[in-house]
């Protein structure tokens, strides 16, 4: 016991009209919707890293918090372990995310690192076997010590290369022993600072390599899970390789890897893309690459990843209905990738953070499962695009020529009509909803 959480109550589902802060309001584990119960459509994690090990600072001030894990030796590591499970039976949520620099002190060397790493495991696997959170997906961080400050897989220096390979090998282990449903890789640093000193090809070349030896390991070792790749356009690096979800897609066509990697798509940085996130998981759906989603939410005025807890009913619900239309999560999850403001400094602020954020996205889910169920807006799709069920239109897409469809054009006088696109009808719809 930790003593951390002390006052605060187990978070429990009590409706809409109860009066404490410490209760959700909207997310019910139990409610059957679309067939599943809310908590196996929502597949909710915590992350290790924003939860227990972000001291508050900014650039311009240091830490905030105070938190009595804050160390480097290994009984700080499980303390925080302590802290982090005695969260997640009080949020009752079902997984939790995290990176090997989370939950282990960096070693004198690697070897030092690896076992640190293997011991929390160990003491990790004993909590959840005590509890019945699982691992959504672990990943190793390969963007914060200054070895890696010109990339992981991309490094000029193959050493550091050598290095990485060898830290995602020993993190893809601990993944899997802990039962680990998928393993993330997001490449804050495989990008660069200026062409001045970058050999683009040479580095794409390098990724492509990692990305292959990741997914040969993964089959070496049986591990079930998805290996997913997180898109974001820059930030740490002023340009990251995998940009967005349709960057990564080209990517793995031309590394012959989109049948292995799907996407981890996060809310923040498809904004940062210059897209909205729902556009981002539709594209994913549709390449056959949508996988899991980091949620949170960016400060629109500042123009960089502010990792908010979401807030926005109205654009969750738009993210959870292409996640419907793509059938839902299968190994994937809604992962809080998310942080305090450094003004939070309390326990309660934690808890609180996850309970708003979790009934915001059970809000939203509802409000897109009760639209996609109710059919009217697939149904206008449909019809908009019904002219194809033509057979004689439908040549047109399987082996018809320029030629014969100018034949066509010619002999039966076509003569397209403009259509309205009756946008505003269709977002009154959703609102009806929403
Ligand atoms: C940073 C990323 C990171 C990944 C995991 O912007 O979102 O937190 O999710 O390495
Ligand atoms: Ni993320
Ligand atoms: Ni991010």
């Amino acid at each position: 016991m930790t003593h951390f959480f002390d006052r605060i109550p187990k978070i429990r589902y009590e409706g809409p009209d109860c009066t404490s802060d410490y209760a959700y309001r909207h997310y019910d584990p139990d409610a059957v919707v679309l067939g599943k119960r809310l908590e196996d459509q929502l597949r909710f994690a915590v992350a290790w890293w924003h939860s227990f090990a972000w001291p508050g600072g900014d650039p311009f001030g240091g830490a905030t918090f105070e938190r009595p894990w804050f160390g480097d030796t290994m009984a700080h590591a499980k303390l925080k372990a302590d802290a982090a499970f005695e969260m997640f039976d009080l949020l009752g949520v079902p997984f939790f995310c995290f990176h090997d620099a989370d939950v282990r002190p960096e070693g004198a060397s690697f070897a030092e690192s690896v076992r640190n790493l293997e011991e929390i495991v160990d003491y990790i696997g004993q909590k959840m076997a005590g509890q019945r959170t699982r691992l959504l997906w672990g990943t190793a961080n390969l963007f914060s010590h200054r070895r890696f400050m010109a990339g992981a897989a991309t490094n000029p220096d193959p050493n550091v290369f050598a290095y990485a390979a060898a830290t995602v090998k020993s993190c893809m282990d601990a993944t899997h022993r802990l039962g680990g449903e998928n393993y993330v890789l997001w490449g804050g640093r495989e990008g660069y600072e200026t062409l001045l000193n970058t050999d683009l090809t040479r580095e794409a070349e390098q990724a492509g390599r990692f990305l292959q030896m990741v997914v040969d390991y993964k089959h070496k070792i049986g591990f079930k899970g998805t290996i997913l790749v997180e898109p974001k356009p820059q930030e740490p690096s002023k340009h990251q390789y995998d940009y967005d979800v349709a960057s990564v897609y080209g990517f793995l066509k031309r590394f012959g890897l989109e049948g292995e990697v799907k996407v981890n798509i996060e809310q923040g940085h498809a904004i940062l893309a210059g897209h909205s996130f729902e556009h981002e998981i539709a594209l994913a759906a549709s390449l056959g690459l949508f996988g899991s989603i980091d949620m949170n939410r960016n400060d629109y005025q500042s123009g960089w990843d502010t990792d908010q807890f979401p807030d926005s009913v109205p654009e969750m619900a738009r993210a959870y209905y292409e996640i419907l239309r793509a059938d839902g999560f299968t190994t994937g999850g809604t992962n809080f990738d998310a942080k305090l403001r450094r003004q939070s400094l309390d326990p309660e602020d934690l808890i609180l953070a996850h309970v708003g954020a979790m009934d915001v996205c059970a809000r939203a889910f509802k409000a897109a499962a009760a639209l996609y169920e109710d059919g009217a807006l697939e149904a206008a799709r449909a019809a908009r695009y019904a002219g194809w069920n033509d057979p004689a239109n439908r040549t047109m897409l399987q082996g018809a020529t320029l030629e014969e469809i100018s034949d066509r054009v010619l002999r039966d006088g076509i003569d397209p009509k403009p259509r309205s696109g009756r946008q505003e009808r269709l977002e009154n719809l959703w609102n009806r909803f929403v």
